[in-house]
């Protein structure tokens, strides 16, 4: 299938044995017979998942498995771990050795991948880049040391399998005495669950422009409608901005939305109500994943402050909020307390507000608290733009920056890419440590923004604002103006520093782009399939320009290595992350020791944002123009 643009899903095509098969699930979730909805009762509901310690002795086996499970009270084709959706938990302890045997008992090709965890390349379990993929029938034996501790989780990298339930949580329990104090715990694993095919919400998007959006959105061409109203440069970015923030709105918030998903927490729907038990007085570490395929999450326990410990499985300085957005591929885990012997609703809404998850906490099971109204999809104007006016200010006085902008350089390798460099201003010396390096890039103070530059990223992209801002404090677009207090990235600290933040001495620019008329997204306006290898140099600290020329969020994921995202405070308290959410005409930088030797994946994690070619290899080598590292051992 030529739709197909990433490197993870070999033998994609729709072959006769995956005709049968959408066709077996078009018939079970489609044509309800009595028959089928009498034996409907007997199917076992999704949400009984285990938990299982693979740092036991003797490890743990999986086994991935197709089966019709209950959900939403309808029979649902879905990929099983052990039987169960989401898979069970993994428990496994620091500084151990965890074994896991993978089992494939399905008739195509599967995959695990242990999402933010540290390992050794060829256990990272991507296929085409990292391994070969578990054939059918087959059995893949993942070992690897636990060098880290926290909440994360795991899913196949196997064609749009995770958007069929094949994901769980992962728990690292800290070798040392956790610094967060907690009397009980709850996984909490969101998602999103499509009764239709994955392959087919695929070739909708693929066909229709916006297809689950329930407005169909106009794609003008805003360069030219500013030119032909007559606008001045400001006044056409303002609107540019405006414009983005209103489409984003009302169209282009999510591509796949509650018009195919139902959305689940455990498994289950908002209606089945997944409780969890605490009592008053307790306290209540909630570990949050989101397992989502597309769906981001506003997370918030009415009545009740939430105080984040832990990002991306990483300890940070605690920060007491009432509601946080999750993006796809994200875990936060927040401690909160119950005064009294009531219940309350966990309420995950989407981003889109299409539609929410919803659990209840509470000191027995059955009880339930409200749920809450549905906001509205927001409509900002001009004068809730405040940040974005203030952004544009200071962009004004920046000294040096390119606004010229001679990008014709977009293609080939985009590390050289000469023409795109940020210009930093001029640097204070106090703010730089003592071990900087001669050719140390700046690590406070960053610039405020950058220009996109004309459209001549090709095909693959339409660029829709001149300028990608620091949208550090800016909780996202329909959160934050409501008087709830939200989590921002540039509330995160990292409790303890890690041992390098030497400031890094190169630096990548990676516009995010895509193409909503015929689904395209890539990088540099390039998808997978036409790109080249990204290469990190072993040893190097090497910065990251995330560059958002799209209107929509892109959690951008590195295997293998940390990403240290700029945060805008003290260098050494910058958190560290998996995945970082870049927001639309965002500009976010992040800083990575190069000290993971092999091939890596680096992706948006949009489930059909890669799939169409947001992806980049990337090899660790030893001089740029070298191998990778792994080559020649
Ligand atoms: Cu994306």
């Amino acid at each position: 299938m030529k739709d197909d643009d990433a490197p993870h899903n070999p033998g994609s095509g729709l072959t006769r044995r995956r005709f049968l098969l959408t066709g077996a699930t078009a018939l079970a979730g489609l044509t309800l017979s009595p028959k089928l909805l009498a034996s409907e009762g007997d199917l076992e509901p999704a949400g009984d998942f285990g938990e299982l310690d693979a740092t036991a002795p003797g490890g743990i086996d999986l086994y991935i498995e197709r089966k019709t499970l209950r959900i939403d009270g309808l029979p649902g084709r879905a990929i099983t771990i052990n039987g169960s959706v989401p898979g069970p938990t993994i428990r496994m302890t620091e500084g151990e050795e965890a074994v896991i045997r993978v089992h494939n008992r399905m008739r195509e090709a599967t995959s695990i991948h242990w999402h933010g965890i540290l390992l050794p390349f060829d256990m990272d379990g991507v296929p085409g880049i990292s391994f070969a993929g578990i054939a059918p029938g087959e059995t893949f034996t993942y070992r690897f040391r636990l060098r880290q501790n926290g909440t994360y989780w795991y899913h196949s990298h196997s064609g749009l399998q995770e958007q069929m339930g094949h994901y769980g949580q992962l728990i690292v329990e800290p070798r040392d005495e956790d610094p967060v104090d907690y009397d009980v715990e709850h996984t909490l694993v969101l998602s999103d669950w499509t009764f239709e095919d994955p392959t087919t919400v695929y070739k909708k998007l693929k066909s229709f422009e916006g297809y689950y959006n329930f407005q169909r959105p106009t794609l003008a061409n805003l360069r030219q409608q500013a030119d032909a109203t007559d606008q001045g440069l400001g006044e056409a970015i303002g609107s540019r901005l405006q414009w983005n923030r209103m489409r984003m709105d009302s169209t282009d918030i999510a591509d796949v939305t509650g018009a195919t998903y139902s959305y689940l927490l455990n498994g289950r729907t908002a209606r089945e109500n997944p409780t969890f038990i605490a009592g008053p007085g307790e306290r209540v570490r909630l570990r949050l994943t989101n397992a989502s395929a597309m769906t981001y999450f506003d997370v918030r326990i009415p009545g009740l402050a939430m105080t984040v410990v832990q990002a991306d499985g990483q300890n940070v300085e605690p920060v007491e909020v009432d509601e946080l957005r999750i993006a796809v591929a994200e875990t936060y885990d927040v401690i909160v307390t119950l005064p009294d012997a009531r219940a309350y609703t966990i309420f995950a809404e989407t981003m889109d507000r299409s539609g929410y998850a919803r659990g209840t906490l509470a000191p027995q099971q059955g009880m339930s608290a409200p749920i809450p109204e549905r906001r509205t999809r927001p409509l900002l104007t001009m004068a809730d733009m405040g940040m974005m006016h203030g952004d544009m200010e200071s962009m004004e006085g920046m000294e040096g920056m390119d606004h010229g902008g001679d990008h014709s350089a977009h293609g080939g390798d985009e590390a050289s890419d000469s023409k795109d460099k940020i210009r930093y201003p001029p640097h204070d010396e106090h703010n730089v440590s003592s071990v900087a390096h001669r050719h140390a890039l700046p690590v406070t103070d960053l610039p405020m923004s950058v220009p996109h530059g004309p459209d001549d990223h090709g095909a693959g992209s339409i660029t829709m604002a001149e300028n990608a801002y620091r949208q550090l404090d800016d909780p996202g677009v329909g959160l934050g103006d409501d008087g709830r207090r939200v989590l921002t990235y540039s509330q995160l600290r990292i409790l303890e520093t890690p041992p390098d933040r030497r400031p890094p001495t190169r630096e990548i620019n990676l516009h995010l782009t895509g193409n909503m008329h015929n689904y395209i997204w890539g990088f540099n306006g390039k998808k997978w399939s036409e790109s080249e290898m990204l290469r990190f140099k072993y040893g190097e600290r090497l910065r990251i320009n995330f560059i958002n020329d799209t209107m929509m969020n892109h959690p951008m994921h590195l295997h293998g290595m940390w990403m240290d995202l700029y945060a805008g405070h003290d260098y050494g308290k910058n958190p560290r992350k998996h995945t970082v959410n870049v927001q639309p005409a965002e500009l976010l930088t992040v800083d990575i020791s190069v000290d993971a030797p092999g091939q890596w994946a680096f992706h948006c994690h949009l489930l059909y944002h890669m799939k169409a070619g947001m992806f980049r290899t990337v090899a660790v080598v030893r001089d740029l123009k070298g191998e990778p590292i792994y080559a020649d051992r």
